[in-house]
């Protein structure tokens, strides 16, 4: 039986659902951060709503308190050639709600359940749970406590399943940080009554939520440590969980799909070749969010440029598969916009830039597209060589990953190793692909890192007193070994520019000045002159970090921090390079020796 309750709701009406009820459990809703990382090394993307909040989950304070909620876009791209079945997407919007040492695991399951069972009227039959399996070597107990929640609000023991690291455990995202424990709900999604016990291999249980403990940080050296505060990180796919209470059988028939599935439908000559459309939808929409985050990012063979590259030509040919003609993303990505764009303005702002460089990216490929795949069948008569791999990619276009797949389904091997080996033989070393960066990783929150965080300040506020007030920061990166700084200049710096930059900069760290730091409202901020690129991320209060003295600070910016507490210990600021970014924009890449 169809239940009514459950087969009305849209994602705008799931999104307001989740931010009220957790508004009315007192938490601050915050707005999102940007699909890209602001000075993270480790990762291209925000892979989970928890990922801006990681200098919080590890004991900052946030301005808005110590129970957060928001809708966070996320990319993650493990999971790419599982995206064509019914629940894998690249990218998607997590809801999720923070306990920032304030709840734990009673009432943080609590809240999941009334929610479930109260708000989105999910019947307890069709809910099952696991929870963590526990770990001697590593001294972590099995979650017998998170099993007992569920149980005493009603859970049967048959529907919980205590499962190992792998399903179980969340983070860190990189290779240190916050993690712990979790306990993730699945929604049986079938017409047939849900069995009585919960069997997690049948894929009838679509999971939907995963609260996550986090009481742990793992170490460099391996070891888990108790956090000295514990919190809670949840997150549920707003995707999967209005399919399932739709009755839908995949994401992609969702409310904000459906028009882009039906574009693509109609722009194709083969309608059942779902895979293929499902592919094209999603990469598609991913492309669209990416172009539409930050102006800054176009389709290159470098870090988020790279992985916007792959989306949109793998996009491309399994269009051509289904037989679409023409240059056809652009037209796609326009349905996306107008699906998406109430809940991200962003996207209606950056239409232009979108659009065109969707369609100046798919001329590219279309051009060399027929003579690569033509120049494949020569030489896939074996398995494809490194060198081979590369002079698709070079000659061609085609990403590792394109000729890996047409490979794959010629039963072939490529020697991806060969091929990285050539690549970095070529061009400047991608360490993004090589490293396998794309899976995803945690903010890296070392010492260094914080060091070459605050030396991005000095150096901000050290380019506008030497090159004038039109400088503004555009962007940055920052790795444990090097910081990069794009900021507004039309010009080429010159030598003395520079010097007078790593003086000046050298200068504050010999004076050994403080940092400060101060919460107020946004308003209080632009008073006391703090500049801020990143206003728009941290809602109503902000974190202002200021070095030198109140009265006459060397730099004052908005900015979530973490910083280090005097600047003495920097060492010597240097520029190791200076050059164009992108039209108006100048990029430095700098050092502390
Ligand atoms: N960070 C957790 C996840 O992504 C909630 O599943």
């Amino acid at each position: 039986m169809i239940n009514l309750e459950l087969s009305m709701i849209t994602s705008p009406q799931l999104r307001q659902k989740y931010l009220n009820f957790f508004q009315k459990n007192g938490h601050t809703i915050i707005p999102a951060a940007s699909l890209i990382p602001q000075n993270d090394p480790t990762v291209l993307f925000t892979t989970a709503g928890m990922h801006p909040l990681v200098p919080y989950l590890l004991g900052e304070r946030h301005p808005g308190g110590n129970r957060l909620a928001d809708v966070q876009k996320c990319i993650r791209t493990g999971d790419i050639d599982e995206v064509g079945d019914a629940w894998h997407l690249t990218f998607f919007e997590m809801l999720g709600n923070w306990s920032l040492g304030d709840y734990f695991k009673k009432e943080a399951i609590e809240m999941s359940f009334e929610f479930l069972t109260k708000e989105l009227n999910i019947p307890i039959e069709k809910l099952a749970v696991s929870c963590f399996a526990g770990e001697p070597e590593n001294n972590i107990p099995r979650d017998d406590e998170v099993a007992g929640i569920w149980e005493s609000l009603g859970l049967p023991k048959s529907r919980i399943q205590f499962l190992n690291r792998e399903s179980n455990w969340w983070g860190p995202a990189g290779q240190t940080g916050p993690c712990g424990p979790d306990t993730e709900m699945f929604y049986w999604a079938d017409e047939e009554a849900a069995p009585a016990r919960f069997d997690p291999t049948d894929n009838r249980w679509v999971e939907i939520w995963n609260d996550v403990f986090m009481q742990y940080n793992k170490t460099e050296n391996g070891k888990y440590e108790p956090l000295k505060q514990k919190n809670v990180d949840t997150g549920m796919g707003l995707e999967r969980t209005v399919a399932v209470l739709n009755g839908c059988k995949s994401v992609f028939e969702i409310d904000e799909f459906k028009p882009i599935v039906e574009k693509i439908k109609k722009l194709a000559q083969t309608k059942d070749d779902i895979k293929s459309i499902r592919i094209v939808a999603d990469h598609i929409r991913a492309a669209t969010f990416i172009l539409g985050d930050e102006k800054g990012i176009e389709p290159s063979n470098i870090e988020q440029g790279y992985v916007l590259r792959r989306l949109i030509r793998r996009a491309v040919r399994y269009g051509k598969m289904i037989g679409i003609d023409g240059i056809f993303t652009f037209k796609i990505a326009e349905v996306v916009i107008k699906q998406l764009a109430d809940d991200y303005p962003e996207l209606k702002q950056n239409k232009d830039f979108i659009l065109e460089q969707l369609a100046r990216e798919e001329e590219k490929f279309s051009l060399t597209l027929e003579k690569g795949l033509k120049e494949f069948e020569k030489i896939s008569t074996q398995d494809i060589s490194g060198h081979d791999a590369f002079v698709l990619f070079s000659t061609y276009g085609f990403p590792l990953e394109i000729t890996t797949e047409l490979a794959t389904e010629k039963n072939l091997k490529v020697d991806e190793i060969g091929f990285r080996q050539e690549f970095a033989k070529h061009q400047e070393l991608s360490r993004t692909a090589s490293a396998g960066k794309f899976k995803g990783g945690l903010a890296d929150n070392s010492e260094q890192t914080t060091k070459y965080h605050t030396a991005a300040h000095l150096l901000d506020a050290a380019l506008r007193q030497v090159l004038g007030d039109h400088v503004f920061q555009k962007g940055s990166n920052i790795t444990a070994e090097r910081l990069r700084f794009d900021f507004s200049h039309s010009e080429k710096l010159t030598d003395e520019q520079k010097k007078a930059v790593e003086d000046l900069v050298n200068a504050q760290i010999q004076q050994n000045l403080p940092v400060t730091m101060a919460e107020m409202t946004l308003e209080e901020a632009k008073k006391i002159g703090a500049l801020g690129v990143f206003e728009s991320k941290y809602g109503e209060k902000v974190k202002v970090y200021t070095i030198g003295a109140a009265g006459n600070p060397f730099s004052r910016e908005i900015c979530g921090g973490p910083h280090v507490e005097n600047i003495g210990g920097l060492g010597n600021f240097k520029i190791t390079k200076e050059e164009s970014s992108s039209s108006g924009v100048r990029r430095i890449k700098a050092i502390l020796g």
